[in-house]
């Protein structure tokens, strides 16, 4: 996700890290490194203005000049201070009323229709006592109803649609009313949006405002629109007072720097992150987690919650100890890769890891899991455990056991060999992570 951002940092922290003593003139220097790597991934400038002032007031005050490990310290810091710019804490929903309503708007294509799905999906999971209605609101694009409806009855939740209504306050209105009547908990209400900001959107959405008294207005923001999302976040804010941010296409290569801007920039909370195109794939934003992941730490507090719902725990110890012990064979390959792709969006997992850059291109599609699970148990007992080195003769043989080409197979095999060097490398990391957080 923040690829060049996160290479930055870490090659600053690699020079810093072993630091014994720093002095005003290269804490400066180091001050003007995050400076540039801030505004390259896209970051406000006034946000990095403030920002680096901040690190620099405090590096040179005291934190890092007069600690005994000044590299170390002059990291926790930018590490901190990033935390504290998202906003230091998750922010759960604030769902209060009769019947509380969430208000979803942005500018169109930010993910606004796929979020409030996303947001009926994750309410039902934490308070599945609650009953959720959604409305379909945006009557821009005639697909959006249709989209909405779909996404509803994929995960059970009932939509509410008026397909003949013109007037979006209308059906505004009348999703209410039913909400009321038929004693639902939660409206979850999809907005129009627009390609870009525009007066008749505002007024439109002032109004709808007003008719449902949201407890909350979530804004969309797409981390592929750069600056943009940070000027329309401001607007929508000014215009309808948001009570947080929903950052969507985190998953996506995109220099998602503007995302991390809208807290600040608005001062309302981002308060969960959208990191894929399921409807499974929403999560609370934590800040932490995101200052772990823009500062290559891996997303830890992310990988343990999703390890929690989806790992079977004895296996995975079991895996651990294997690891440990570098005796990981072809068979533990595929049991840790179907673990992993049971815990869902694969791409968004990688993320999460430590040094996921190794794992970068693996398709996990079922295709290339059914071929990966073909080609491993065409091998001999001992290939599977690498007592005999799958030379050419091998590979072809193993190729036409399983009915692959033996592209496929060197795939396979060069996949294993650097997941098994990842995890070599591991507790490495890990003692890395524990260092900084100790701090
Ligand atoms: N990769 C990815 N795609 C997303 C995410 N959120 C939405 N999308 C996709 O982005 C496109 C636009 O989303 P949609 O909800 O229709 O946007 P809207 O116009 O604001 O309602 C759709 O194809 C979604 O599947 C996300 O977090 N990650
Ligand atoms: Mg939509």
């Amino acid at each position: 996700m923040f690829g060049a951002l996160t290479e930055k940092f870490q090659n600053l922290f690699s020079g810093l890290s072993g630091k014994k003593t720093m002095s005003e003139e290269n804490i400066g220097d180091a001050v003007r490194q995050v400076r540039i790597a801030l505004l390259d991934a896209d970051v406000n400038y006034n946000v990095v203005s403030q920002f680096v002032n901040r690190i620099k007031e405090k590096a040179i005050g005291d934190a890092v000049l007069k600690s005994v490990t000044p590299g170390q310290q002059f990291i926790k810091l930018v590490h901190d201070e990033l935390i504290a710019l998202m906003g230091s804490n998750e922010t759960p929903l604030d769902l209060k009323g009769n019947v509380s309503v969430v208000m979803v708007c942005g500018l169109q294509g930010s993910g606004k229709t796929t979020s409030c799905a996303k947001l009926a999906a994750y309410i039902g999971k934490t308070e599945p006592n609650k009953k959720i209605l959604l409305a379909a609101c945006d009557l821009q694009r005639p697909a959006a109803i249709e989209q909405l409806k779909k996404l509803g009855s994929d995960i059970g939740v009932a939509v509410f649609s008026q397909e003949e209504e013109k007037d979006p306050l209308k059906v505004a209105k009348q999703s209410f009313e039913k909400a009321q009547k038929e004693s639902y908990d939660v409206l979850i209400v999809d907005t129009a949006g627009r390609l870009h900001l525009d007066e008749e959107l505002m007024k439109e959405l002032e109004e709808v405002k007003k008719i449902l008294s949201p407890s909350e207005i979530l804004f969309v923001a797409s981390a592929a629109t750069g600056q943009d999302a940070v000027r329309t976040a401001a607007e929508f804010d000014k215009r309808v007072q948001i009570t947080g941010t929903i950052l969507t296409m985190l998953d996506g290569s995109a220099r998602a720097g503007a995302a991390i801007s809208i807290r600040e920039v608005t001062q309302k909370p981002l308060k969960f992150e959208g990191i894929g195109e399921k409807v499974g794939d929403l999560q609370l934003f934590n800040p932490r987690s995101m200052a772990d992941r823009i500062l290559g730490m891996g997303d830890v507090i992310n990988l343990v919650k999703r390890a929690k719902e989806h790992i079977d725990e004895e296996a995975s110890v079991e895996l651990e100890k294997k690891i440990r012990k570098a005796t990981f064979t072809y068979e533990d390959y595929l049991k840790q890769m179907g673990m992993v792709k049971k815990m869902g969006s694969f791409k968004s997992i990688l993320k999460m890891m430590p040094g996921f850059g190794a794992l970068g291109d693996i398709d996990f599609s079922d295709k290339e899991f059914g071929k990966m699970e073909a080609i491993i148990l065409s091998m001999t007992p001992r290939e599977r455990q690498e007592k005999d080195e799958l030379e050419f003769s091998r590979r072809r043989r193993v190729a036409k056991g399983s009915g692959v080409d033996v592209d496929d197979v060197n795939r396979l095999v060069k996949g294993f060999k650097r997941v098994k060097q990842l995890f070599k490398n591991m507790p490495d990391l890990k003692a890395k992570m524990k260092g900084l957080k100790g701090l």
